[in-house]
């Protein structure tokens, strides 16, 4: 019969498993590594025991996130681009995050076509999340992965999410170098996402270099480039051809240059930077739910206080916040 008393006990066994588990991952057992991705994936109550075994082991990875609209190519990229680091030798996790709201077993399957690299190869983990509720966005689960992945020992983590909304200012939130991925025949989009996507880049990436009016996306995300406002580093603009490789190469040195240029001596902060984006995920969602169930703070009356003007809405939030 599992008892109070218990508890503590079975606390204690969980962080010995979680600590046998994670020396096993790091010794390559790719069904360690799966279950440790599975457990950060769900919400399971054993999470802080397993956060704590992986803790020692973080912040090795250097994050690359690839974003930008659907169809534009960004799985055959992560792909090729996956095959060049296992040519160098470099060990790689990738992490897809489907915006379809139930698991889809389509798209999933779908991302394995894609990304032939990461069949019958022990040097490359790969797995899809559903963002669900989190609309288009990085999900929470996925940074919870990365940890997962990076305490693996992986050297590079490579994220796919598809462009929308909220997803572009979330990977650079977590990502340590931000490639945009963009598509001859997009004009539209590139006109929609220039103020986020472009705005989040280290790389442009034009993908489909094969086809017709890749030069003109390319001087368009180039006049973007130059138009970026403030002192960021100008982002570099290159063309590539992922199902042939073409431009693979030079992707690589210019993902390697923001690397060398950033990187240095920042583990910590690396880090850092997740468990913020957790943080404030995690406080939104805490605030919906109660919200949600009622316990609002005081809502109405500082909805009262907003429609007659004696408060601001980001005033009446502070408020909230403070509760
Ligand atoms: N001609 C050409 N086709 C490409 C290239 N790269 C990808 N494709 C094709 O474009 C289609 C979409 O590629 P994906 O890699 O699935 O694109 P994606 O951006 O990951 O798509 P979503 O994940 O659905 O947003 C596939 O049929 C690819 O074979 C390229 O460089 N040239
Ligand atoms: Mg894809």
């Amino acid at each position: 019969m599992p008892s109070k008393t218990k508890a503590p006990t079975a606390a204690k066994s969980a962080s010995a498993d979680f600590a046998a588990l994670v020396g096993r991952m790091r010794q390559g057992d790719r069904r360690a590594t799966s279950r440790i991705v599975t457990e950060l994936e769900r919400l399971s109550p054993d999470l802080p025991a397993l956060m704590q075994a992986l803790g020692p082991h973080l912040g090795h990875a250097e994050v690359v996130g690839f974003t930008g609209p659907p169809g534009a190519g960004k799985s055959t990229l992560v792909n090729a681009y996956t095959s060049h680091l296992r040519r160098a030798g470099k060990s790689v996790g990738i992490i897809a995050v489907d915006p379809s709201s139930p698991i889809s077993g389509g798209a999933i399957l779908g991302d394995r076509i894609r990304m032939p690299a990461t069949l019958d190869d022990d040097g490359v983990f790969m797995r899809s999340l559903a963002s669900r509720g989190h609309l288009g966005g990085l999900c929470p689960a996925a940074v919870r992965v990365i940890d997962g992945l990076d305490a693996a020992g992986k050297d590079a983590i490579l994220l796919e999410t598809v462009g929308t909304g909220q997803s572009e200012i979330d990977v650079a939130e977590v990502a340590d170098v931000r490639v945009v991925v963009m598509a001859p025949g997009l004009g539209d989009d590139i006109q929609a996402m220039k103020a986020g996507l472009l705005e989040i880049a280290d790389i442009m990436v034009v993908n489909k270099a094969d086809r017709e009016g890749a030069e003109r996306t390319l001087n368009q995300l180039t006049g973007a480039a130059s138009l970026r406002a403030g002192t960021r580093a100008k982002a570099a603009v290159l063309k590539t051809t992922a199902t042939t490789g073409d431009g693979i190469a030079a992707l690589a040195d210019a993902i390697s240059a923001v690397v060398a240029g950033r990187l240095e001596g920042d583990r910590r902060q690396r880090r850092r930077r997740r468990a913020r984006y957790l943080i404030a995920r995690a406080a939104a969602d805490l605030i919906s739910e109660r919200i949600r169930a009622g316990q609002d703070g005081g809502l109405d009356a500082l909805a009262d206080k907003v429609l007659t003007g004696r408060l601001l809405p980001a005033e009446a939030a502070r408020t909230l916040l403070d509760k």
